[in-house]
């Protein structure tokens, strides 16, 4: 197995698990070349929040989405049966302001149930200085409403933030990772990221997998989703599910 019986446990009472190596360095220092050289290509304006579902033309990016290591902990956690619903890279160059407001990932994807969960890949080294990923523990367990933050430099896309008291904030977990390794976290969790405080990038790959019960919304407001099949079957043919762009690895 994958994970150990105590870390699915512990995805189950705390909403994630964390510190999973699933490349050595050489194959993490391959990832992180690739997306220099995307970064080159497309600016780092919008690499920060604007590399949305590129692992649909780009091969790198399905490899990870498709990581066979990265698949098998996601089916200790949902099952043999796993879509791909998105990625999305999050990269924030330092020494900046810009930040990840705390936030529930399902309260705005019209997923019904709302459920989904996040594999997040460190393409860099990601670490407090550098605004590594944060979670509150135990706070999958229902949704909140979400306001705005009203700050400057929320890297959310409709400056969402869900309100948190300090008491809760002090029991955040810094998700310190190495590039090539993943944290996951559940798609009810709350979570948020700090400012880049260092001269170095921080850049993640987000990979947001969903099991086959759930169903998209109807409505406008929802983004249109191109659930991808992985493993297993889609059964209740709940998504009309998109082809793979390329190869399984
Ligand atoms: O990478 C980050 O700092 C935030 C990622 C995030 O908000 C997400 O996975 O939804």
């Amino acid at each position: 197995m994958a994970l150990t019986k105590e870390q699915i446990r512990a995805y189950e009472t705390e909403g994630f698990v964390s510190g999973i190596r699933v490349e050595d360095e050489t194959g993490a220092l391959y990832y992180q070349h690739q997306f220099d050289a995307l970064e080159a290509k497309e600016g780092v304006e919008k690499c920060q929040i604007g590399m949305l579902d590129r692992h649909l033309d780009e091969q790198f990016i399905w490899r990870l989405a498709t990581h066979p290591k990265i698949l098998e902990c996601i089916e200790c956690l949902i099952g043999p049966d796993i879509l791909l619903l998105a990625t999305h890279a999050f990269c924030k160059y330092g020494p900046q302001e810009k930040f990840v407001a705390w936030h529930q990932d399902v309260t705005y994807w019209g997923l019904e149930p709302p459920e989904a969960l996040t594999a997040w890949y460190a393409i860099d080294d990601s670490d407090r200085e550098n605004g590594c990923m944060r979670v509150i523990p135990g706070t999958h367990l229902g949704l909140r409403e979400h306001g705005k933050s009203g700050r400057e430099g929320n890297l959310l896309s409709v400056d969402q933030e869900v309100p948190v008291g300090e008491d809760e904030e002090k029991h955040a977990v810094d998700f310190v990772l190495k590039a090539g390794e993943i944290s996951i976290h559940h798609g009810t969790i709350i979570h948020g990221s700090l400012p880049n405080r260092s001269t170095r990038r921080r850049c993640g790959l987000t990979i947001r997998y969903i099991p086959p019960w759930v169903k998209p919304q109807k409505s406008d407001s929802v983004r249109r989703w191109r659930a991808i099949l992985l493993r297993g079957e889609a059964k209740y043919g709940n998504f009309d599910t998109t082809p793979k762009p390329f190869p399984m690895s």
